[in-house]
Parts: structure tokens; sequence; C-alpha cells
């Protein structure tokens, strides 16, 4: 059996079992945990937190891109991320750290602070982010996300076929990376949950990974804490979706994701661990 791997930089990730991913969120309004972890001792505390609980690697972001969202500069999104990305990623033996931006400076100066993967909620549109990727070796989040703004994103949106319509997206932008030398065993696709989708888009999707995994890329899926679990279970505080989303993430790896964004580390990985003992065969 091959092994499947994922190139980010210096790092070589195994994607041979699931790779949980720790959102850390350095903003003051990202919609599950804006202001928790702003000042930068607690962020990079919180940061080892999730390493202790099994994250495989941690996803900086300086700016959020819930629905609604205002535009933050890219000097804001930089002075909020850039020490904590630099003192996460000086510990030789530490999982590789993401860069959660849209902006194609913020990833070059994260990049340069030693982030080992660009994750673009745009998924590469940005010719400057497309010319950036193709100058470095990061490790490439391409997600889809309807239209380019996170603050009218979810103003009606509508797709004839929205697995087919988000593959397609996921398809070309991997091709455009491609076309400018990137290496294909970087990039990671990602259908985007939440990001310009109703409810049932956001199940379409879930349901229909494996038409994404078909890509041939491997597939991280964001679900955790997401508005769309909110709905399904009738609860307004992000917080207390932590088992929703669970369950959601599991969902996601029995049906096709290599990696899962969540907050809730340690209760994910003990349900991965569980799917995963079921899962196995003796020889
Ligand atoms: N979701 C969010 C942010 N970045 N990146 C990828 N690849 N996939 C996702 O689903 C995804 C993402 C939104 O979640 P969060 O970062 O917790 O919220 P906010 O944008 O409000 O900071």
């Amino acid at each position: 059996m091959s092994v499947r791997v994922w190139k980010c930089g210096p790092h070589t990730v195994m994607l041979d079992a699931p790779l949980v991913m720790g959102v850390l969120n350095v903003t003051p309004d990202s919609f599950s945990d804006g202001g928790e972890h702003v000042d930068r001792a607690g962020a990079l505390e919180h940061a080892r937190a999730m390493l202790s609980e099994g994250a495989g690697m941690i996803d900086v972001g300086g700016e959020s891109t819930r629905p609604g969202a205002g535009d933050v500069s890219e000097a804001v999104e930089l002075g909020r991320v850039h020490c904590v990305v630099e003192q996460l990623a000086a510990d030789p033996a530490a999982p590789p750290v993401s860069i959660d931006t849209r902006h194609a400076g913020v990833a070059r100066a994260c990049i340069a602070a030693g982030a080992s993967v660009i994750n673009d909620v745009t998924g590469f549109r940005d010719p400057a982010m497309i010319e950036f990727a193709a100058s470095c070796e990061a490790g490439l989040v391409i997600m889809h996300m309807l239209g380019d703004d996170p603050a009218t994103m979810q103003d009606d949106p509508h797709y004839d076929d929205v697995v087919a319509e988000v593959a397609m997206f996921l398809g070309q932008r991997a091709s455009a990376l491609e076309s400018v030398g990137v290496d294909p065993g970087r990039i990671v696709v990602d259908p985007g949950i939440g990001f310009g989708k109703t409810l049932e888009h956001n199940l379409e999707l879930l349901r229909g990974l494996p038409a994404i995994a078909a890509l041939g890329y491997p597939v991280l899926v964001g679900a955790s804490r997401k508005r769309f679990i909110g709905h399904i279970l009738g609860e307004e505080d992000p917080k207390r979706r932590v088992s929703g989303s669970v369950g959601a993430a599991a969902y996601a790896v029995m049906n096709g994701a290599d990696i899962v964004r969540v907050h809730d580390v340690a209760e994910t990985v003990q349900a991965l661990k569980v799917i995963a003992a079921i899962g196995r065969r003796s020889a």
C-alpha cells in the first residue's frame, strides 16, 4: 500500500492516518473563540496544549473570515500572527505551522518566519498569492469560497450542483498552481464548509467528499463549531457545539477526509482513535 504524504517545506507530513489541525485564532472577533488568544503568551500556551492533545499541525489566523466579517489590513493581520508563528516554528521538534491568510504579504512574511503551510480561504485566486506559492516550497490548502468576500458570501448562496461545482473550482485552482510549477504533492483541497453555503449545501458537500477526493489531492474539512451544526442542534453558542463538531469530523474522516481542522483537539483525537481501532484489521 502506498503511503500518502503532504510536502510542506522542510516537513513531510504523513497522511496514512487522519491529521488533526488545531485552530489558533489570534483575533478579537473569530466566530467561536474571538478574543481568547489575542495575547501572545496565551496564544502560544493554547497552541502547545493542542499539540500535547494530538494536533499534528497548528493553523494560525489573524483575520476572521466569519460571514459578514470586515476587512483587516495586512499590517494589522501580520502584527497579530507573526510572532506567534515565529515562536511556534522555532522549536525544531514541533509539527508544521500553517498560516491561515488570503493576503500574499502575510503569507510571505509568515513563511519567512518559519510557517510551512499557506491556508488560503480564497483558493489562491490572487495572482500575488499564486506567484508567491510558485516561489516557495510551502504546503498549500486550496479552499472553496463562493465569491471572494466573506462579507457577502452568505447572501443567498446558489449552486445547480454544489459538489460538482466545488470540485470543479478546486481542480481548476490546483491546475493553475501546477501550471506555474507547483509540485502537486504540496496541494491539499478543501470544500470550504460554511463559506457561501446553506445548511443543505454543507451536508451535500460532506456526503460528496468522495467526489472531492477523486481529484487526487488530500482533502481537508473544517466543520468545527460552525453554524450549520448550530442549525442542526438548535444551539446558538458555538462553544456548545463540540459533540456535534466531533460527529462531523468523524463522518468526514470516514467519508474521505485526510485532515480535519478543529477547535476541540482532544475530543476529536479521541473519536478518531476509536474509529481507527474499529477499522483496524489484523493481518
Ligand atoms: N474555516 C475557517 C477559517 N479558515 N480554512 C480552511 N482551510 N477550512 C475551513 O473550513 C476554514 C478555514 C473559519 O473558522 P474559524 O477560523 O474558527 O473562524 P474565523 O474565520 O471567524 O476566525
